[in-house]
């Protein structure tokens, strides 16, 4: 039967970056279902959003979601609360008890030609379907100055929640620092894809970045370095709690990582006492990008007393159940110093009332289940952390390290690990990546991005994106509506939307761009 001419005229009368048909959408992550209907929704200058009466939370979502479609629009869209579903052409967000399905970030989004109703089981299901709902929109409703043009959605419905409980980004703000701005700008751009995790690596040989009130050198000397001599600098707990409060309105918990016996040269510069006195009993401050060379003295007290501080000035301003500890590449620290330093530190971690996640040589000491091991490289400690009972993060560096370069004429990173395309990024499976590993194990995924190479945003993001995209995709979407083929065309006509949003991206030739 040949199409409708309603369904034709439909057809052409919209830019390419908006077909009029929701499953043709280039959503990322791709939805669990979309049933696409042949008709749009427009909003107008009648348009608002209601919300039900009794829950400020939706409200404050409802807010987010005027934020982000007033400026562009120009359609001054208000946020009213009620108590019933509201006339035809508006959007409503509703919270349902019955749907449970759904899950803790599931929603269902029905956009008919009278109106769009988001419903979800939990709040952070309606901010999750609010990022479907913005790549519904032309492209252009992400810039921040008021476009010309219509703002038509097209109709259907879409079923979806994620696959991993976790979908994480990490930036390392050691090596160099970030500022508070820059992080949430971060935050903003991961959340668009529907990640929940910001893990932010807050300490190595290069600098310390959170102010900590019971050691003050940390930050008033270990703060002022970063590689290749820079300024450095450091969050106050004041900041830090604002990232915190700004990363929760958005649904993402942040998982601060103090990394230790190793990486901690700009402690142990900052407290010469936590050297163990032997070779380098007064270490410089480091600018360098080497790895290993420092540790924790394991055998003295006072690094535990140093660790107990540390832990519960964290533990007292994140809300979220994680404190990553590091763990990784101590090689001056002896195994048997190592695995009864880790096991201490866990119990330490524990005592706080947090759960301690740590990278994947952490196997190597006794994990509690409630314990979550990151897996970087080595497949036989992700296989000892399922083994002992504990969850892991599947974060590849050869597939998942978004400073890895995309290849030997990338700009900035490093390819210790690999060279990374986007086909590379995106074909692949974390619950088949480790034998022995499955879904049952594996908490979600991370996509780090350590910054040895990278000292401001544009480069951070040229890095991430578009890989980040796929990797979010990675972890939310179903293994069997994810293939690289589909994925590819889909982020081909996701570039516009990307320089809607300002994203600096590489443009790989893998994808027509369009
Ligand atoms: C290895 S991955 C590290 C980091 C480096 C990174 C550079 C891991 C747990 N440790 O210290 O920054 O390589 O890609």
């Amino acid at each position: 039967p040949a199409l409708s001419i309603a369904a034709l005229t439909l057809l052409f009368s919209c830019g390419s970056d908006n077909p009029a048909i929701l499953s043709e959408q280039s959503l990322i992550p791709l939805p669990v279902t979309v049933t696409a209907s042949d008709s749009l929704f427009e909003l107008t200058e009648n348009t608002d959003i209601y919300v039900p009466q009794n829950s400020e939370e939706v409200k404050g979502i409802g807010q987010y979601l005027a934020d982000k479609l007033n400026p562009s629009t120009g359609l001054g869209m208000e946020v009213k609360p009620t108590d019933a579903a509201p006339a035809a052409g508006n959007m409503y967000l509703a919270l349902t008890e019955a749907d449970t399905t759904l899950g803790d970030e599931g929603y269902e989004l029905a956009i008919s030609t009278t109106g769009v109703k988001l419903t979800a089981h939990q709040p952070a299901g309606l901010f999750r379907g609010i990022q479907t709902l913005r790549q519904a929109l032309p492209a252009d409703v992400e810039k921040s100055d008021k476009q010309s043009g219509s703002w038509k959605i097209p109709t259907g419905t879409i079923r979806d929640y994620p696959t991993y409980a976790y979908r994480g980004a990490m930036l390392d703000v050691a090596r160099h620092f970030f500022s508070v701005e820059d992080v949430k700008r971060y935050i903003d751009l991961i959340a668009a894809y529907k990640m929940n995790a910001l893990h932010l690596h807050l300490s190595d040989d290069q600098g310390w970045r959170i102010e900590i009130k019971s050691w003050p050198k940390l930050t008033s000397l270990g703060s002022k370095s970063e590689v290749g001599g820079g300024e450095g600098g450091f969050y106050t707990q004041e900041q830090y709690k604002d990232i915190v409060k700004y990363a929760q309105e958005r649904y993402i918990m942040i998982i601060p990582e103090i990394d230790m016996p190793g990486h901690t040269n700009a402690a142990l510069s900052s407290y010469p006492e936590l050297n163990c006195n032997e070779k380098d009993p007064n270490p410089k401050p480091y600018t360098g990008i080497e790895v290993g060379f420092s540790t924790l003295c394991t055998s003295k007290e006072i690094t535990y007393k140093f660790v107990d501080d540390v832990v519960r000035e964290l533990a007292e301003m994140t809300p979220g159940p994680y404190l990553h500890m590091g763990g990784d590449e101590s090689h001056v620290t002896p195994m048997e110093d190592y695995i009864p330093f880790v096991n201490r530190v866990q119990d330490i971690v524990q005592s706080h009332g947090k759960q301690m996640i740590g990278w994947d040589e952490v196997t190597n000491a006794s994990l509690k289940p409630t314990s979550v091991a990151q897996y970087w490289a080595k497949a036989e400690y992700a296989q000892s952390a399922a083994k002992q009972g504990a969850k892991v993060i599947v974060s590849p560096a050869k597939k998942a390290y978004l400073d890895m370069q995309y290849d030997s004429t990338s700009k900035y990173g490093l390819h210790w690990a690999a060279y990374i395309e986007l086909d590379s990024a995106y074909n692949w499976e974390p619950s088949t990546m480790v034998p022995g590993v499955t879904s049952t194990n594996i908490l979600g995924i991370e996509a780090p991005i350590w910054t040895e190479t990278i000292d401001n945003m544009e480069a951070l993001e040229y890095m991430a994106f578009p890989r980040l995209p796929g990797l979010a995709e990675i972890g939310w979407s179903p293994k069997s509506v994810r293939n690289w083929e589909g994925y590819r065309t889909r982020l081909g006509k996701h570039g516009k939307r990307m320089e809607a949003m300002g994203i600096d991206y590489y443009p790989s030739k893998q994808v027509d761009w369009g």
